[in-house]
């Protein structure tokens, strides 16, 4: 039987305008208000370093105490272990180099709306992607011993024709809740690679010990930021125990966001959080519409303006 077309027109129209009407208290800046907003966001978060290391590098460390305290690493860590024994999500078996595989946690613990709108990762994002970046995926990754190594790629892989413009449009935003050391799985990295704007070529993908890769090997608290044509990957874990992982990857606003989140906030979900978080969720971007058409912040009779798209 088809879905209800009207009916997914309206639930979504609906929480469209709850979505709107958050942004109409607190609106996100535009043009030069946008740019200055960001410059007192990375100032008073003490980001300017980090904002360097994207730059040169293509990716980012927040390190222990700066994206949330150690202990909130704690809860992060023991709500995806709960969440994986309930879980339907595919495991993806060791051969993936991914491990326990759970997609789509946002909607399932408020823990993972608090990391999220963590102020500093935030503020990377935004550097990255804009005030208008949407959330793409909310996934958490368990390895164990015997988890294989995962294959150097980039995340603008598979969802950009390259070569990649220099901007990135995806971002992948990394929450270590358990040390990351070789033994342990760590995530690795080529440094300076998303200058080269193109996917990690098939000579290369399985060359975690080439001269130019480097391991992340950082303490449990650390939040990586990279930028979506950085090449990267993880060695194989060989120690025991877990290593868990939250990934939150963003998006551009044109781009269409891995998971269907607009599925699955609630008015509650926007009534508790900042404003943003709607537009993190796809609320506040125009696509995608059904007969309805599209639901223009102007349909109340305000003026549409191109400043209201950048
Ligand atoms: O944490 C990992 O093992 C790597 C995750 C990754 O590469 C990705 O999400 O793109």
């Amino acid at each position: 039987m088809a879905i209800d077309a009207t009916r997914l027109a309206t639930e979504l129209n609906d929480l469209r305008t709850v979505a709107a009407a958050r942004l109409d208290d607190e609106p996100l800046p535009v043009g030069d208000a946008a740019r200055s907003r960001l410059h007192e966001e990375i100032s008073r978060l003490g980001l300017k370093a980090h904002i360097a290391d994207l730059e040169t590098n293509g990716y980012a460390v927040l390190e222990p105490g700066k994206a949330r305290p150690l202990a909130f690493f704690d809860r992060l860590r023991e709500t995806i272990l709960r969440l994986a024994k309930i879980d339907a999500s595919a495991d993806l078996g060791p051969a993936s180099g991914l491990g326990k595989t759970l997609f789509h946690l946002l909607p399932q613990d408020p823990i993972f709306e608090e990391a999220l709108m963590a102020p500093a990762p935030l503020a990377l994002v935004t550097y990255l992607l804009g005030y208008r970046a949407k959330l793409s995926q909310s996934t958490g990754l368990i390895k164990d011993r015997g988890a294989d190594a995962l294959a150097l790629h980039a995340d603008h892989s598979n969802k950009l024709p390259s070569p990649w413009p220099r901007m990135a449009q995806y971002c992948n935003v990394t929450w270590v809740t358990t040390d990351y050391t070789r033994e342990n799985g760590a995530v690795c990295v080529w440094p300076g690679s998303h200058r080269f704007s193109r996917p990690v070529p098939p000579d290369l993908v399985m060359a975690h010990d080439h001269d130019e890769v480097k391991v992340l090997e950082l303490p449990k608290g650390s939040v990586i930021v990279w930028h979506g044509s950085l090449w990267h990957g993880a060695v194989p874990r060989t120690a025991d125990g877990e290593r868990v992982t939250l990934v939150l990857p963003h998006v551009r606003e044109h781009i269409q966001a891995q998971e269907l989140y607009w599925a699955t906030t609630t008015p509650a979900m926007i009534a508790r959080n900042p404003a943003r978080f709607a537009t993190l969720m796809g609320l506040t971007c125009q696509n995608p519409w059904l007969q309805d058409g599209p639901m223009f912040f102007g349909r109340g009779g305000q003026a549409l303006t191109g400043s209201q798209f950048e």
